[in-house]
């Protein structure tokens, strides 16, 4: 077998960056990135969606690029948003898994984040939403009537208002820069993934209490606002949320930090709760889409987005400030909940046709839509096939603003960023993909390599998706219709490339 040279890309990057006119480091728009949870390649209408539209993330891609081989690190969203907040591989790590809503810091306080390399390049740093990377310092442990020991703001973020693990998980309330927001004296907050608090209901013994939302799978303890959750949680009065408010309350923050900071370049991580379980949009998006629930909180996320945009308008900020969309992950359809999201899907396809979904090693689970707009720099309405990966986004983002990323820090984070502004239609040589259970998958520009890992073909606790675990190795030829829907194995047939594929999952695997 030939062994593989892959020149680093710091090597090529720089003189690329030269000749195509990327930006000089330094310069200093504003970022916000608008992370989608559990939203799939197919499931905008400018990729493709039907039965839903989304006007807002349309006129982003007219005035941005649009790119089609975009790459999430995971196929579920803590090991996705750890790799892209510290550009680590979360698979180096244990305790990167779906987090419960008690999990300690996944990403510690002395780890280099995103949003330390923004604040050093002299950025005001905000995080919203959707959070899932655990907070305090002990697991089980947190007091959440009183600051929590350790929070986003020992991560770089001046300023945070999030939801601590997801929506289906307590404790049901957001936290505001490590506190949780709105605390009610009258209503302590406890909160357990052992054991329930004595007398309350929860929706396996009470599921006459779910006026809202039942679960169809799992789902089945705690109660709050009509729809059953995971986890037992007490108390919490006036601060627990509504989940018809969930993403006003976010994009209110995110649209008060950007006018606060309309001055001074600021960074913003503005993770939705949309379109994760349970899918329960606010009254005036119902029937937006034909769909229903999973339908109509896609055109909240569209909702979300106008916000933005038009503020950025009204601002006058446009111009000036890089907005990047994505996803944590691939979508799901029934996820745990009786929303009808699988019967109402009348020929739409979440992932636009690939095969699998989250939590697999099929396309399905990890390529995502990806869009940036940066009026005047990146190109309007172009699609770019550069391969990319949120995993390069930290150093990419770097090379932007200049910041200088301490020695081994953001190991696996490679500079892209004129692939990322839509002036370099290669990308990456290659990228890497971890399904849910740990199996990676390489992918260059050419070929999908799915290594052989165990485990059942389809996934088994509910959610109607293929996982792609196969003991054999798989090779998908991306040139061919067959390979690039992973319907035909050519990995039988070509095992020098299968063994150069694997050759770059061991040396990546070997480093610390
Ligand atoms: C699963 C949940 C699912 C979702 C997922 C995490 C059950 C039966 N299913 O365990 O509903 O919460 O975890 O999704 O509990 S993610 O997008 O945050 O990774
Ligand atoms: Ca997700």
């Amino acid at each position: 077998m030939k062994p593989i040279t892959i020149v680093p890309a710091a090597l090529i990057l720089p003189a690329l960056a030269a000749a195509q006119g990327a930006p000089a480091a330094k310069e200093k728009p504003n970022v916000i990135m608008i992370y989608a949870d559990d939203l799939g390649y197919g499931d905008l209408e400018c990729y493709g969606a039907k039965n839903v539209r989304t006007p807002a993330v349309n006129r982003l891609a007219d005035e941005g690029t649009r790119f089609t081989n975009a790459h999430a690190t995971a196929a579920t969203s803590t090991p996705s948003r750890y790799s892209l907040l510290t550009g680590r591989y979360a698979w180096r790590d244990p305790g990167t898994d779906v987090a419960a809503g008690d999990a300690a810091m996944i990403v510690k306080p002395e780890q280099y984040t995103m949003a330390d390399m923004f604040k050093s390049a002299g950025y005001a740093t905000a995080a919203l939403g959707k959070w899932h990377l655990g907070l305090g310092s002990e697991t089980g442990r947190q007091d959440w009537n009183a600051p929590l020991p350790a929070a986003l703001g020992d991560l770089g973020f001046d300023y945070s208002y999030i939801m601590a693990a997801t929506a289906d998980r307590v404790p049901c309330v957001f936290i505001e820069n490590g506190q949780v927001a709105n605390w009610d004296p009258e209503a302590p907050i406890q909160v357990s993934y052992k054991e329930n608090f004595p007398g309350e209901p929860t929706g396996r013994d009470n599921p006459e209490l779910l006026y809202n939302l039942r679960p169809s799978h799992g789902h089945n303890q705690a109660i709050v606002n009509g729809i059953s959750r995971i986890g037992y949680m007490k108390g919490g009065g006036k601060a627990l949320w509504k989940d018809e408010d969930i993403a006003d309350s976010i994009t209110a923050r995110a649209t008060r930090f950007i006018e606060d900071h309309a001055g001074a370049p600021f960074f913003m991580y503005l993770a939705t709760n949309d379109v994760h379980v349970p899918r329960f949009p606010h009254p005036r998006h119902r029937g937006k889409s034909s769909m229903g629930l999973r339908g109509d909180a896609i055109a909240q996320f569209d909702a979300t987005v106008e916000s933005v945009l038009n503020l950025l308008d009204s601002l006058g900020i446009a111009d000036n400030t890089i907005v990047m969309l994505s996803s944590d992950n691939g979508p799901v359809v029934d996820d745990g909940y009786l929303d009808q999201a699988e019967e109402l899907l009348n020929g739409h396809s979440p992932t636009g046709g690939l095969r699998g979904g989250k939590y697999s090693c099929f396309e399905g689970g990890t390529r995502v839509p990806l869009i940036v707009r940066w009026p005047g720099k990146v190109k309007a309405g172009q699609t770019s096939e550069a391969l990319v990966s949120q995993i390069d986004w930290l150093a990419s983002l770097a090379q932007l603003t200049g910041a200088r990323v301490p020695r081994g820090a953001a190991p696996d984070s490679r500079p892209q960023l004129p692939a990322l502004l839509g002036q370099d239609h290669a990308g990456a040589p290659y990228v890497i993909e971890q399904a849910s259970n740990h199996a990676l998958s390489v992918r260059t520009p050419r070929w999908k390599y799915i290594e052989p890992s165990k485990g059942k073909p389809r996934i088994p606790w509910g959610p109607n998706i293929e996982t792609g675990y196969l003991l054999q190795p798989q090779l998908y030829d991306q040139e061919t219709t067959e390979g690039r829907l992973e319907q035909h194995n050519a990995a039988p047939a070509n095992p020098a490339e299968v063994g150069r594929l694997a050759a770059i999952l061991a040396t990546e695997r070997a480093k610390p």
